[in-house]
């Protein structure tokens, strides 16, 4: 079974599948798109134009949180909970991950100071609200075992390494499980080799190229 996980180098929901299958120990192969120029090949196999795809043979799979899922069914080791109301609510924590990742997307595209702090407000309020159900033992979402939400979680912290290193300090000062659990993520190997060595460069030129308050205030803390 040959697996090629369709991608684009800045994609979070790429990042959660690539992650999983790293998790599973699976070959894989990597194929990049230009999103600003879908191949048509790529629409063929992605109905919605969205990144990711996993091509299993010359069979597409797309949406990423039904990618991951359909690695957790046929791979091991199993990273949802064996329990059908934990894997229940794991599940709802993945979408409420994609939740966040919208959250993220309209806080770098804030056009103006007030919606800046408004969109930050809203990012701060969604992790206040994982801080109380994290478990006091981590270090991962669910406790000891690295999960499906792990995988979801580690390329949303992935933007604050390059927010904060723009200057945008401060999200998690009052949330210390939040904390620990990002620096668990930002060590686990599926979790750092989920990108390449460019993607922080990147991730910041397509900050600044958004034209958005954000972009403004890289400017400013770069001068
Ligand atoms: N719900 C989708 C979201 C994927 C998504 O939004 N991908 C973005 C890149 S990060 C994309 O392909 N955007 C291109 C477009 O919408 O035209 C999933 O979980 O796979």
């Amino acid at each position: 079974m040959q697996l090629t996980l369709i991608s684009h180098t800045l994609c979070p929901y790429v990042q959660r599948a690539a992650i999983v299958l790293a998790e599973k120990e699976v070959a894989f192969e990597r194929r990049y798109v230009d999103l600003a120029h879908k191949p048509d090949w790529f629409k063929t196999v992605s109905p919605l134009g969205k990144t990711p795809v996993l091509m299993v043979d010359n069979d597409a799979i797309f949406e990423s949180a039904v990618i991951c899922e359909y690695l957790d069914d046929t791979l091991l080791p199993r990273l949802h909970p064996a329990d059908a109301l934990k894997r229940a609510q794991h599940r709802g924590w993945m979408e409420f991950g994609s939740g966040v990742l919208s959250t993220i997307a309209a806080f770098y595209n804030a056009p103006d100071a007030a919606a800046f702090a408004r969109h930050r407000g809203d990012i701060q309020r969604r992790f206040a609200q994982l801080e109380a159900v994290l478990p006091e033992q981590g270090p991962y979402f669910s406790g000891a075992s690295f999960s499906v939400v792990d995988a979801v979680f580690g390329p949303v912290f992935r933007y604050f390494d390059v927010l904060e290193s723009a200057g945008g300090t401060g999200f998690f000062d009052e949330l210390p499980k939040v904390r620990a659990w990002r620096a668990a993520l930002a060590v686990r190997p599926s979790v750092q080799q989920a990108v390449g060595s460019g993607y922080a460069a990147e991730l910041c030129s397509f900050f600044l190229a958004r034209g958005s308050e954000l972009s403004r205030r890289i400017t400013g803390h770069e001068r």
